[in-house]
């Protein structure tokens, strides 16, 4: 039997709950559906020790009910993903949204019918609907990747990936275990686990600038100044390069005295989260000089942080600037690696060569673990989209559609995909904005794009190709003149993507404020661009 409504949302995390709430105001049916057991999206699977926000989380909480913000208080400056967790229920319970939600659903094919012009969706439990609009709101890292190495598939003891962590807990008590990755989901795991395992061998291929988190519990009366500043917060967002609460200062670093600089990556290194990253100077991530400098000042911290001084050169980063990825925010990360218990194996000196049944084998010989968690990221951005198979006109895919690198207009809309929308796919700003920030602006747009359809008596929107081709080009240009465009090893570039996507920017750097000017623009000249039939 197929179900039919109006619109279809795939995926029930930030994004497709949020479009649940959008498109049941506007009055249309719509089902979201989830792979996973419950929702949350990002927040439901990686539930590995230590995830928790980036964000600051009154920056990252949903913006669009005062009532929500009123009833909900973080308990943390940034909070840990089981109250993140909560908080999405929260939502969809205030909001009554669960029952559109159809869990363990994983979408198998969404195909386009081009004479009845409707979208049909099949899971792959063998499930149907079929609907006028399809919005995919699938995140922007989902599709978890683990390394290639031969003999992942042998290992005999537990193995784990930090974005499929099991709902109970993990007891490293007494075990042997071995980590792969050292990006923020390794760090937040690493730093957390290191005091229970017998012993925690961390395989490192490239070290990351690290910044200190400074977490810390919200005070009463932070709690009622958050609440009185709710939307200034949000309108702050609004205004910065990043989408963050972080505003940096308008001079060009380079312009300011070298003391007064250094005093300032001390104030922010102080101040915590992303405030040194983002929150620097308006030259940041186009100046080698200011960047560099922050490198120096960062690597110094670590020299003093890790009394081994071979091993703080280990884990200072020697391929890459401050500022080209996003940098994993730490607690005790640096004093983690004086500990007995905890060594570093550094994979440019000794690679590994394969996983064995018994533990991780390197040129230097085999480490015998109990087990190996994978922490070793996404086929970022374009990866979930890319596992569905989707046809559009004339059973066009999706894969064939961008075989030379993604390909679509302002993020949202992929010619010949008519009435199919994505929130975080592709050629949007997620790169630096805060993804609440960014998807309800998405959101915002596309359920407006949909009423303005109906109220206009239009049944079908597309995007053309000249303005696809315009808007794929313009992101690239995006990256041009930022430090991030010579380094290309980063997920911002799909660095483990299948071929065809790796090595293309995947992402808007013209900052939040222009991105989200030129939707606006685009909207009032009634959608410009694309084309309304
Ligand atoms: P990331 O940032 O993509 O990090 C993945 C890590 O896994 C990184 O250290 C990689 O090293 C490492 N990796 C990947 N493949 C391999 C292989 N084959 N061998 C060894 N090491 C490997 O993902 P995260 O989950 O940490 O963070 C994703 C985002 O979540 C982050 O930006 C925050 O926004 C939150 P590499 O650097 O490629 O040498």
């Amino acid at each position: 039997m197929t179900q039919e409504f109006d619109a279809i949302v795939i995926g029930a995390g930030v994004s497709g709950l949020y479009s649940l709430y959008r498109l049941r105001e506007l009055g249309l049916s719509a089902r979201v559906f989830e792979a996973g057991t419950d929702i949350g999206g990002t927040w439901y699977w990686n539930r590995y020790p230590g995830a928790r926000f980036d964000s600051e989380s009154y920056s990252y909480q949903y913006s669009f009910s005062q009532e929500l913000l009123d009833e909900w208080e973080w308990s943390e400056h940034f909070s840990a993903q089981p109250e993140i967790e909560r908080y999405l229920h929260f939502v969809a319970d205030k909001f009554d949204l669960k029952r559109d939600v159809q869990l363990n659903a994983r979408v198998a094919n969404v195909k386009y019918d081009d004479a009845a012009k409707c979208w049909d969706l099949e899971t792959t439990d063998g499930l149907r609907a079929r609907a006028r609009f399809v919005i995919c709101a699938t995140g922007l890292l989902s599709a978890h990747q683990f390394p290639d190495y031969p003999g992942v598939d042998s290992f005999k003891g537990v193995s784990l990936h930090s974005a499929r962590w099991p709902k109970t807990p993990v007891d490293f008590t007494g075990k042997r275990v071995g980590i792969i990755g050292s990006g923020p989901t390794a760090v937040q795991i690493i730093q957390s686990i290191a005091p229970e395992c017998a012993h925690l061998t961390v395989f490192q291929r490239t070290a990351n600038w690290c910044t200190p988190l400074r977490n810390r519990p919200i005070t009463p009366d932070e709690q009622q100044e958050l609440k009185k500043n709710a939307h200034e917060i949000f309108d702050l967002c609004k205004r910065t390069w990043a989408g963050f609460i972080h505003e940096p200062d308008p001079r060009a670093g380079v312009d300011v005295p070298k003391a007064e600089r250094l005093a300032r990556y001390q104030a922010l290194y102080e101040r915590g989260g992303f405030s040194l990253w983002l929150g620097n100077y308006s030259d940041s991530f186009m100046s080698r000089i200011i960047a560099d400098e922050v490198a120096e000042f960062l690597a110094d911290k670590i020299r003093a942080r890790v009394k081994d001084p071979v091993l703080a050169e280990k884990l200072i980063p020697k391929s890459h600037t401050f500022g080209t990825k996003r940098c994993p925010g730490e607690k005790n990360y640096y004093e983690t690696f004086n500990r007995e218990n905890v060594t570093l194996v550094d994979l440019r000196e000794t690679p590994i060569t394969k996983i064995t049944p018994t533990g991780i084998e390197t040129v230097n010989g085999t480490q015998d673990l109990d087990i190996i968690i994978y922490a070793t990221g996404f086929h970022s951005v374009t990866g979930e989209l890319l596992r569905i198979d989707i046809r559009g006109e004339q059973g066009t895919s999706l894969q064939q559609h961008w075989s030379d690198g993604p390909k679509t207009n302002l993020g949202v809309q992929f010619a010949g995909f008519p009435n199919l929308f994505a929130i975080m796919g592709p050629h949007n700003p997620a790169l630096f904005c805060n993804i609440t920030r960014c998807v309800e602006s998405n959101v915002d747009w596309i359920i407006g794009c949909i009423r303005y359809m109906r109220e206009h008596g239009f049944k079908s929107i597309k995007t053309t190709t000249e303005a696809e081709n315009a808007w794929t080009e313009r992101c690239y240009e995006s990256a041009k003149g930022l430090l991030i465009d010579e380094m290309r090893d980063s997920w911002f570039f799909g660095s483990t993507n299948p071929d065809g996507i790796r090595g293309h920017f995947l992402l808007f750097a013209g900052g939040v404020p222009e991105y989200r000017r030129i939707f606006a623009d685009v909207a009032a000249k009634g959608y410009e661009g694309f084309e309304l039939s």
